[in-house]
């Protein structure tokens, strides 16, 4: 069993966009216990930002290639920075170190500390997603609603989109519309915005990278790993395109 101070956590962020693994990564690095070590990766093909199907069909590949070079570091757990959890299940059949998606963190998180939650997320065609998730995690009896701020994922650093008062107004109608207690924020990019929000808000605002890393650290810290028996087996020995 690892202690804290043992822990290196492989933090992927699976679009190709450096400046934004760069907020991923201290974000992750603020939310980590003291002497937890964050490594921030970004995939090296697929696309700029992932905002549909196709985004995140070529993603997986770029991501599968970053959980391979942090297993070969030693690193003893990884997260998969993208509110859609691209690639969650074929990387965890390549690792047997735990492997956590960001958006089944932040609602597992969320289910936690409030009955029900809405996710707000960022561009309108990326709602199916995050429902489609909703569901396949078993949330629809906390999820009330995916809300969409229509702005565009390398759109969040700029100052001229407002994001933080667009994400605001859009939490606020999600209290009173949606009968909730938590929001979940739709998006790796948003990291730095939970806790301002929450604070603004009075409710919690979960941000699924921090909820990511700190369930990657209890897992380590349980001595889990990634079940080596049945689906998530290490895959099959054949002929393959290799990662
Ligand atoms: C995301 C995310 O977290 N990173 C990215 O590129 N796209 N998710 C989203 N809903 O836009």
């Amino acid at each position: 069993m690892s202690r804290d101070s043992d822990i290196t956590i492989n933090v992927i962020n699976p679009n190709m966009t450096e400046t934004m693994t760069e907020l991923i990564a201290k974000a992750a690095q603020a939310s980590a216990g003291q002497r937890t070590r964050i490594v921030g990766r970004t995939a090296r093909t697929g696309a700029a930002s992932i905002e549909g199907h196709y985004d995140e069909a070529i993603a997986a590949v770029g991501l599968l290639r970053e959980v391979q070079a942090g297993d070969a570091d030693g690193c003893h757990a990884h997260v998969i920075a993208c509110f859609g959890d691209p690639g969650l299940l074929a990387a965890r059949e390549l690792s047997a170190a735990p492997v956590l998606g960001i958006a089944e963190a932040a609602m597992h998180a969320a289910s936690f500390v409030a009955t029900h939650f809405s996710i707000v997320t960022t561009l309108s065609r990326t709602k199916v997603i995050a429902e489609h998730l909703v569901r396949n995690y078993g949330m629809e009896h906390h999820c009330r609603k995916v809300r969409a701020v229509d702005v565009a994922v390398l759109d969040l650093d700029k100052p001229e989109a407002h994001v933080r008062g667009i994400l605001l107004d859009e939490c606020r109608d999600a209290l009173r519309q949606d009968g909730i207690g938590a929001i979940v924020l739709g998006c790796a990019g948003m990291a730095d915005l939970a806790r301002d929000l929450s604070t603004e808000l009075g409710i919690p605002v979960i941000d699924g990278v921090a909820a990511a890393v700190r369930f990657a650290e209890a897992l380590v810290g349980l001595g889990l790993k990634t079940s080596k028996h049945g689906d998530l087996a290490f895959p099959l020995p054949k002929v393959r395109t290799p990662l």
